[in-house]
């Protein structure tokens, strides 16, 4: 029996790309800081100049994909990781820009074959999204890990 898990020990090797929305960027800004801590206490260079290490900036959550897509089919990275926040409270279209980016996350996925973590809040108030950026816990972090984890586990599954 073959067992596949990934491991956190080999990020220092990765190269990896985050697209975060500038919409509602008081929460993604808080993501994104949240995400380079994990990264970087796991070995990453986060600076500036990191040759390991791309940022995209988009518009909204609804650009997100397209970007991913992009950034995914280039074969120079290992993992993607999205982060934005669609508030139910701030958009009449809430289910459109939540659906449009939860299939098209996972499409990008599938079809390039790179894991692209979804780090997407979506909840009803600002207050909850803020508490899931920062004041309670970062989820920002948690997504830097499953995208080191993700790349170590397609490293070791058969090609
Ligand atoms: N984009 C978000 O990331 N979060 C939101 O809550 C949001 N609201 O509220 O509308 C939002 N809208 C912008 C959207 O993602 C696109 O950028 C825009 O429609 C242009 O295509």
């Amino acid at each position: 029996m073959a067992s596949f898990e990934g491991k956190f020990s080999d990020a220092a090797n990765l190269r990896l790309a985050i697209v975060v929305a500038r919409f509602n960027d008081l929460v993604t800004g808080r993501l994104l800081s949240g995400c380079l801590d994990c990264l970087s206490r796991h070995g990453i260079d986060t600076s500036a100049q990191s040759p390991q290490l791309d940022v995209a900036w988009v518009p909204g959550s609804f650009e997100i994909a397209l970007v991913a897509q992009r950034l995914a089919a280039s074969g120079r990275y290992q993992a993607v990781i999205t982060l934005g926040a669609v508030i139910r409270g701030d958009t009449p279209h809430f289910d459109v820009v939540v659906a449009e980016v939860g299939k098209g996350v996972a499409a990008v996925s599938r079809d390039s074959g790179v894991p692209v973590i979804f780090g997407v809040l979506t909840t009803d108030t600002m207050q909850q999204a803020l508490e899931r950026a920062g004041i309670k816990s970062n989820l920002g972090w948690s997504y830097g890990l499953q995208a080191i984890e993700m790349a170590s586990l397609m490293a070791t599954l058969p090609a």
